[in-house]
């Protein structure tokens, strides 16, 4: 029932990532032929087929993941793909493993206490969450009205936050200047425009209808929506105060959840686009400055085997500048949203100790 056009192109796409020798994506390592053919002949519900899922890693050779689902049925539909995938990129995260419910940390954020006292490390902390509204399938899915009529809802919930720290302003991309946009983004506060990840993806159309940014006075409680996910809500601030960050995340995280239904599931918790993101869906991530022990070789393995991630001064596929570097949590599935948050503690916590001792 796919169109052979499509399965054409999926045996492409396959072949071209075997004759890829600088690939080293998730996507290539589990897109085997048996997986080519036990997949390439089925549809969801909603007419996404193993293309969907592949294509931005066989256009981007230098993908880290590759894949992205386009609705949730695919995460089932294309399991001989997604298990094996998600189980190397979240930490062993095995077929039969179920996330465990939601636990943000209420009550236990004392037990983060600023990482950097001195200020002597870290630029700025972060933590980010991401939901998909339930009854709406991914980017790749969504109509033109799905994107107005999904704005017009978040939007609401915007209107219906009156704690005081946590209340502001949501700006539309459509119609924001340049300037605007060039200037959030620069600070860190907005995402990029133009991901080829994303576009190759089919998660662009539209753009930028039924985007924006909703973010309070300081700019320390943000909320992304319909970027790569339906809504990514991040609480940050400078400095190496994880425990406040988290807190403000989680004050934001009740608010937001209590007025609209998100899309969960039994195994796989909270569902997003990509599936390095699923499970807590959070990234918790500091801006830090390490110069003796990154200079070293063995830095990237030193981060590894903390279960960190390294990313450059503007995100993912970014360069570092002046020595900065975006560390965060690697693996988002299999524990709760406190223990991503407190990966990423522990592990910084012993990078600086390194640190201090080169
Ligand atoms: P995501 O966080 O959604 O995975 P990116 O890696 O693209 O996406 O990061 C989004 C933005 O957040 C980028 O501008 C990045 O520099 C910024 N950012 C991430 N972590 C921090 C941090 N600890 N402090 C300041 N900005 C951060
Ligand atoms: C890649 O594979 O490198 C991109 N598709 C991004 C993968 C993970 N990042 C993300 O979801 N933002």
């Amino acid at each position: 029932s796919v169109d052979p056009a499509i399965v054409a192109k999926i045996d492409e796409g396959y072949a071209k990532l075997q004759g890829a020798k600088d690939c080293h994506s998730l996507l290539k390592k589990y897109l085997t032929k048996e997986v080519v053919d036990n997949c390439k002949n089925k549809k969801t519900k909603l007419g996404a087929s193993l293309l969907d899922v592949i294509q931005s890693g066989v256009a981007n050779l230098d993908s880290g993941v590759g894949v992205y689902a386009p609705d949730a049925e695919a995460y089932t539909l294309f399991k001989p793909l997604f298990d094996p995938l998600i189980q190397d990129y979240h930490n062993g995260f095995a077929p039969n493993q179920k996330q465990p419910a939601t636990d943000l940390g209420e009550g236990k954020t004392h037990l983060l206490p600023d990482l950097d006292p001195e200020g002597k490390y870290i630029n700025s902390t972060r933590v980010r969450c991401g939901r998909s509204l339930e009854g709406y399938p991914f980017n790749p899915c969504l109509t033109e009205a799905n994107y107005l009529e999904m704005e017009k809802k978040v939007k609401s919930i915007f209107t219906n936050i009156k704690d005081e720290e946590l209340q502001g302003t949501y700006y539309p991309l459509d119609g924001m200047t340049k300037e605007v946009q060039s200037q959030l983004i620069a600070d860190h506060f907005l995402f990029k425009e133009g991901d080829r990840f994303l576009q190759t993806a089919n998660a662009c159309r539209y753009w930028p209808k039924g985007r924006g940014i909703y973010h309070n006075k300081n700019k320390t409680f943000l909320v992304w929506v319909n970027e790569e996910d339906h809504l990514r809500i991040i609480s940050m601030q400078n400095g190496g105060n994880v425990g406040q960050v988290l807190e403000r995340l989680i004050k934001g995280v009740k608010i937001v959840q209590s007025q609209v239904p998100f899309s969960r599931d039994e195994r796989l918790g909270w569902l997003t686009f990509c599936p390095s993101n699923l499970g807590t869906t959070v990234r918790a991530s500091v801006h830090i400055r390490l110069p003796k022990i990154s200079a070293k070789p063995d830095f990237k393995k030193i981060c590894d085997g903390l279960k960190l991630q390294i990313r450059g001064i503007h995100g993912e596929h970014s360069e570092s500048v002046g020595g900065v570097y975006d560390i965060s949590n690697k693996a988002r599935l299999g524990l709760t949203e406190f223990e991503a948050v407190k990966q990423m503690y522990d592990g910084i916590k012993h990078l600086i100790e390194l640190e201090k001792k080169a």
